[in-house]
C-alpha cells in the first residue's frame, strides 16, 4: 500500500476530536443570514456547509488545502522531475486528503496502488459497447459509474451491518477503486463513441495521466502533461458548486461513493456548469464559421458583434461569469500560461485571447452578469483541440475525471468526520407572505 491509508488513520482522531470540541463550544454561534433573494435565488453564497479540501475566494480564486495553483505547480511532485512540469493528480489527491505535500515516492506508490485496482468488473465493458451512438458521453459516464457500483465495499459492508466507525474505511476502498477505474471507462466511451472501439491496453508503466492519455489514443507526452494540469485544476472548487454539492448531499444519506459520484456527474453535465467547456468550443467554432461565411476577419470588432448577437438572442456567453468569482479565474490563467509555453502561435489560442480582450467590456456594457471575466471553461477546449482532441462533446467527461478527485477526497472526510444527513428547510410562498406580514 501507498501509506496513504495509514497516514489518514494517524490524522483522523485529532480532526474528529477537534470538530467535536468545536461543535460543543461554538455550535450555537451564527455565521450567516439568509435573505429572501438568496432563498428564491439559488441559495447563492450562503455559508452552510463544511468542506475541507478547498476554499474559493471571489477575488483570489481557488486554494487547495491553502495552496494556489502556482504554489501547487511549484510544490507537488511532477512526472519528469524537471522543474516547471505539471503536478501529478496523484500528488494532488494525497494533498487533498491529508493536507500534506507528498514526496515523489509517496506519489509513485499511490500511482501503483491505483494501477492495481484498475480492472473493471466483467459487465461494464459490454454495457458501454452497447450504448447507442447518440448517447451523450456524460450520460454514458454517469451510467458506467452506476454500473461499477456492484463492487461497492461500502454498500456490501453496510448491508452486513458495519459499524459507523468503519464508514471511512469502506469509503476509502471505494474511492480508490473508483478513481482507478475511471480511465478505462472514459477511454471505452471515447473510443466507442468516436472511433472503432479499440482501446489501447492498460499501461501501468506510466502514471495515472500518462496511461489515461494512452488508452484514449493520445500518447503525445505533451498531451500527458496537459492532462496532469487539466485534472489538477478541475479537481475541486469548494463545496457549493453543483457537482461537489451533489456528491456531498447524496453521500450524506450513506449512498456509497459510486451512487454519489454518478449523481455528481449528472450535475456537472449541465450547460451552466461543466458542460460549458463544450459550449465554449461550439461558440468559438460558430464564430469562426459565421465570419468565414461573411468573408470577415476575426477582429475585436467582429467578435464584439458576434457576442452581442448571442446576448440579444437571450443566450449566455459560455466560459464567462461565475457564481462566486468576481475576477478572472486562476484556472483560466494557468491554462493561458500552459498555452503561452506550449502553443503560443495556435490560431484558436489567439482567438481566445482576443475574446478575452473584448468580452469583459461587452458583458459590463450588457450590465447583467456580476462577473464579466472568464472562468475555467473559457480556455480548456483550446488546449485539448490543439492536441487533436476534437470531439468537444467529450470535454466535460475530462472535467468529470478531474472533479472526481476533489469530491471523493471530501466524501472520505464527510464519513470520517461523521457529517450527518444534509437537510435544509424549504418554505412555501404562503409561508413567506405570512413571514413578511409578521416581520
Ligand atoms: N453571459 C450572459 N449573461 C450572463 C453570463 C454570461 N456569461 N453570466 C451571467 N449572466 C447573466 C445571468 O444569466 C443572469 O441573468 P438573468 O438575471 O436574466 O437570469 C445575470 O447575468 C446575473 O447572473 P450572475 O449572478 O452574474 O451569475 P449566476 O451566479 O446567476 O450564474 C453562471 C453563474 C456561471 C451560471 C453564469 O455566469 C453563466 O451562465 N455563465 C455562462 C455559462 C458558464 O460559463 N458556466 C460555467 C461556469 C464554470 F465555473 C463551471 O461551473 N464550470
Amino acid at each position: 500500500s501507498s501509506g496513504l491509508k495509514e497516514r489518514l488513520q494517524e490524522l483522523m482522531p485529532a480532526q474528529q476530536e477537534a470538530l467535536k470540541n468545536f461543535k460543543k463550544e461554538h455550535g450555537s454561534k451564527i455565521v450567516d443570514k439568509v435573505t429572501i433573494d438568496q432563498l428564491v435565488g439559488g441559495a447563492r453564497s450562503i455559508k452552510c456547509m463544511l468542506w475541507e479540501t478547498s476554499l474559493l475566494d471571489p477575488l483570489e480564486g481557488i486554494r487547495f488545502r491553502g495552496y494556489t495553483i502556482p504554489e501547487l505547480q511549484k510544490k507537488l511532485p511532477n512526472y519528469s522531475g524537471k522543474p516547471g512540469d505539471e503536478p501529478m493528480p496523484e500528488g494532488l489527491f494525497w494533498l487533498l486528503l491529508t493536507g500534506e505535500i507528498p514526496t515523489k515516492a509517496q506519489v509513485d506508490s499511490l500511482t501503483a496502488d491505483l494501477h492495481s485496482r484498475a480492472k473493471l468488473p466483467a459487465h461494464v465493458e459490454p454495457m458501454i459497447r452497447g450504448f447507442p451512438k447518440g448517447m451523450h458521453p456524460m450520460t454514458q459516464l454517469s451510467s458506467a459509474i452506476l454500473a461499477l457500483q456492484t463492487e461497492s465495499v461500502f454498500a456490501s459492508e453496510y448491508a452486513k451491518g458495519t459499524s459507523k466507525t468503519k464508514y471511512w474505511e469502506h469509503t476509502y476502498e471505494d474511492m480508490l477503486n473508483l478513481l482507478a477505474r475511471l480511465p478505462e471507462v472514459c477511454a471505452l466511451i471515447y473510443r466507442c463513441t468516436y472511433f472503432d472501439g479499440k482501446v489501447a491496453p492498460y499501461d501501468s508503466s506510466l502514471d495515472y495521466s500518462g496511461n489515461f492519455c494512452k488508452m484514449l489514443g493520445h500518447d503525445d507526452p505533451a498531451f500527458m502533461e496537459l492532462m496532469r494540469l487539466y485534472i489538477v485544476i478541475h479537481s475541486d472548487h469548494e463545496g457549493g458548486n453543483a457537482s461537489a454539492h451533489t456528491c456531498h448531499l447524496v453521500g450524506s444519506t450513506l449512498s456509497d461513493p459510486y451512487l454519489s459520484l454518478s449523481a455528481c456527474m449528472n450535475a456537472l453535465a449541465g450547460p451552466l456548469h461543466g458542460l460549458a467547456n463544450q459550449e465554449v468550443l461550439g461558440w468559438l467554432l460558430g464564430l469562426q464559421a459565421q465570419l468565414k461565411e461573411q468573408g470577415k476577419d476575426v477582429t475585436p470588432e467582429t467578435i464584439t458583434e458576434f457576442a452581442w448577437e448571442t446576448l440579444k438572442a437571450g443566450k449566455v456567453i459560455p466560459g464567462y461569469g461565475h457564481a462566486v468569482l468576481r475576477k478572472t479565474d486562476p484556472r483560466y490563467t494557468s491554462q493561458r500560461e500552459f498555452a503561452l509555453k506550449h502553443l503560443p502561435h495556435d490560431p484558436l489560442f489567439k482567438l481566445v485571447n482576443t475574446v478575452y480582450e473584448v468580452m469583459p467590456g461587452v458583458l459590463t456594457e450588457h450590465g447583467k452578469t456580476k462577473n464579466p471575466y472568464p472562468n475555467v471553461d473559457s480556455h480548456s477546449g483550446v488546449l485539448l483541440k490543439y492536441y487533436g482532441f476534437h470531439h468537444y462533446d467529450f470535454y466535460t467527461v475530462l472535467f468529470g475525471i478531474g472533479r472526481a478527485y476533489g469530491v471523493l477526497a471530501q466524501l472520505f472526510w464527510d464519513r470520517a468526520l461523521g457529517l450527518p444527513l444534509e437537510r435544509p428547510k424549504s418554505v412555501t410562498s404562503e409561508w413567506l407572505n405570512n413571514f413578511i406580514k409578521n416581520n
